[in-house]
């Protein structure tokens, strides 16, 4: 069965980092697409809403962490004035009860926000500096997926320390060896004493699980169908979200949860902008995310295999979630 049909020639829409993807991710089988195109700006008012849920612990959890143990995450950077980076930072919501604690320690802080989002780190610096006097944020609109070694970090002190942060389990989206790739990157920026501080949301009860990404009230589900709407959007194919189901699977196997998007009926999709059709079965589906959970014993070797070393680990009063201090050794 042909999945798709591709009409030469492709329109340089092809060449666009969307239009790349989507050809790639609909044009074989199974059908995937990578989970950076859930984060247009309707998208990330969604997830911004998925933190709030009920069933989602993730971001509350790491915030129980934060709330309880930030005075002792920060003095277990150690010696020397400490400048804090953070990839992926959003609106950086939680890092602010770090910042608070690195106030306290050392009177003022220098926090590096690096994210893809603009406009969320707009956010981020308005609402931080206005708060935490002692803070002066400096916003770097850079894919840290794309590497780090064009990052302008600044100029080191003799007596500067710094400390990474890569929280909220951003890490489980990425599968192993790009996860590596991405600590690797991290620990290029540093030298050793300096530290890294991860957050990994931990392997537990399926249930639970599958009750997080699959949230009655149906907020995940417009999350992950939102993909098809940006689509239709930027390059005009006709998707009708309703046609699809949001589903949140459990493999254990690869300690993950899957989402997707399965086809409630065999359908064909026209995506003008790529000159192509993509057909689906019915009950087909379209592997839009990964979200693996983690073991200590898991985080332990990815860190040091990146040329970091555990020194502490705090969770919440439930142990759902890790934060794990790493020095670059
Ligand atoms: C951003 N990331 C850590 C979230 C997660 O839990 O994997 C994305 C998400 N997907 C569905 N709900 C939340």
């Amino acid at each position: 069965m042909q999945a798709l049909t591709a009409l030469p020639p492709l329109n340089e829409t092809a060449g666009t980092r969307i239009g790349a993807e989507v050809l790639r991710g609909l044009s074989g089988r199974p059908k995937a697409l990578s989970p950076w195109l859930f984060y247009d700006d309707e998208g990330s008012r969604l997830f911004e809403l998925i933190t709030e849920l009920p069933e989602y612990y993730v971001t509350r959890s790491e915030r129980e962490i934060f709330v309880a143990h930030a005075d002792e995450i920060i003095s277990a950077a150690g010696d020397g004035h400490l400048s804090l980076y953070e990839l992926g930072a959003g609106t950086a919501s939680k890092t602010g009860l770090l910042l608070r604690a690195a106030v306290r320690r050392q009177g003022n802080v220098r926090y590096q926000a690096i994210d893809i989002s603009a406009s969320a780190l707009e956010d981020a610096k308005q609402s931080l500096e206005g708060e935490i006097p002692g803070v002066s944020v400096e916003a770097l609109v850079v894919d840290y997926t794309d590497g780090l070694a064009n990052l302008p970090l600044g100029q080191r002190q003799q007596d500067d320390r710094r400390m990474f942060l890569y929280i909220g389990s951003s890490i489980g989206n990425f599968d192993m060896p790009f996860a590596l790739r991405i600590l690797r990157d991290i620990r290029h920026q540093l030298v050793p004493g300096d530290t890294l501080l991860l957050g990994a949301d931990l392997v537990k009860e399926r249930q639970i699980l599958l009750q997080a990404y699959d949230d009655p009230s149906g907020v995940t589900a417009a999350f992950n169908k939102n993909v098809l709407v940006r689509i239709n959007r930027e390059l005009g194919s006709n998707f009708n979200p309703q046609l699809f189901r949001h589903r949140a699977r459990w493999n254990e196997e690869c300690s993950r949860i899957e989402m997707h998007l399965e086809s409630l009926i065999t359908q064909i999709v026209f995506v003008p902008a790529l000159d192509i059709q993509v057909r689906l079965g019915r009950a087909e589906t379209i592997h839009t995310e990964n979200s693996y959970k983690f073991t200590d014993e898991q985080i332990g070797g990815l860190l040091a295999r990146a040329g970091f070393e555990v020194e502490q680990r705090w969770t919440d009063r439930r142990g759902w979630f890790g934060e794990y201090l790493a020095r670059a050794v």
